[in-house]
């Protein structure tokens, strides 16, 4: 039996990562593609509540602090997210460990030191990542009451998330999957059929075993 494939969504704060997911879900079951969807941050395990306060700026943490954070409400998510992918279901994440680098390394932590606790957790076989101007994004209801959500910091996270492209596109540091970046100010229907055309050749499955994120070696 083949296994599932891992798609990640990753774009810029109201780029519609969460409205396409939802889309993407809806037409994959529609396909009969079993899927499930998993968002990051998880503000529902222990760690996660950790974030969220913090998000909605309830409590104070070191900026190295929540960085960590987010990576461990990754890892303790990682091999759930396997077994899934081995049982034959096609797993989606609305965000993933590009956000992590992106919104820390915005913030001036040093960008290999961002990179480094995500390393070796599950790689995605495609990241799609949808791309905004943050004018345009804030124009969506504007930004809303979280930290991170100015337009300033979007603005260095886009430039961020280009960086990550550009190596990933080179691929100067190993196994980190597919990259597609797609222009999220089109109108939702547009945005989602750009997704299908890319989601539409991994529905069948993937024969390959499970990479480890900017790592050479495979998941035995
Ligand atoms: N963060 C981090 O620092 N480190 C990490 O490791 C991770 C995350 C994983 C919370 O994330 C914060 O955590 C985030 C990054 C940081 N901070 N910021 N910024 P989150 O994912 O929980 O954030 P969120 O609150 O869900 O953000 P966003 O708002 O995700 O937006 P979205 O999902 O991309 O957008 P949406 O909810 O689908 O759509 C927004 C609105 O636009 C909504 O009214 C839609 O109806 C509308 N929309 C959507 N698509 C369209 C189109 N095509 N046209 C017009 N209007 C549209
Ligand atoms: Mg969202």
């Amino acid at each position: 039996m083949l296994r599932g494939a891992f798609i990640v969504i990753e774009g810029l704060d109201r780029s519609g990562k969460s409205t396409q997911a939802a889309m993407l879900v809806s037409r994959l079951e529609g396909a009969n593609v079993p899927v499930k969807l998993q968002k990051f941050p998880d503000r529902t395990t222990p760690i996660g509540k950790m974030i969220d306060a913090y998000l909605r700026s309830e409590s104070d943490l070191d900026d190295h602090t929540i960085h960590l954070l987010f990576s461990a409400n990754r890892w303790e998510l990682a091999a759930q997210l396997e077994e899934t992918l081995k049982a034959g279901i096609t797993v989606l994440c609305d965000r993933y460990a590009f956000s992590g680098i992106a919104f820390s390394a915005s913030k001036g932590l040093p960008y290999e030191w961002c990179r480094a606790p995500d390393r070796s957790l599950p790689a995605p076989d495609l990241t799609i990542f949808l791309d905004i101007a943050p004018e345009k994004a804030m124009e969506r209801g504007g930004y809303g009451d979280e930290r991170y959500e100015k337009e300033e910091m979007q603005r260095k996270v886009r430039e961020l998330f280009r960086r990550m492209e550009e190596e990933i596109t080179k691929d100067t540091h190993g196994v980190v999957g597919a990259w597609t970046t797609i222009d999220a100010s089109q109108d939702k229907e547009a945005v989602a059929q750009d997704i299908w055309q890319v989601v539409e050749p991994l529905t069948d499955g993937c024969s390959n075993v499970i990479r480890r994120l900017w790592q050479q070696s495979p998941i035995p």
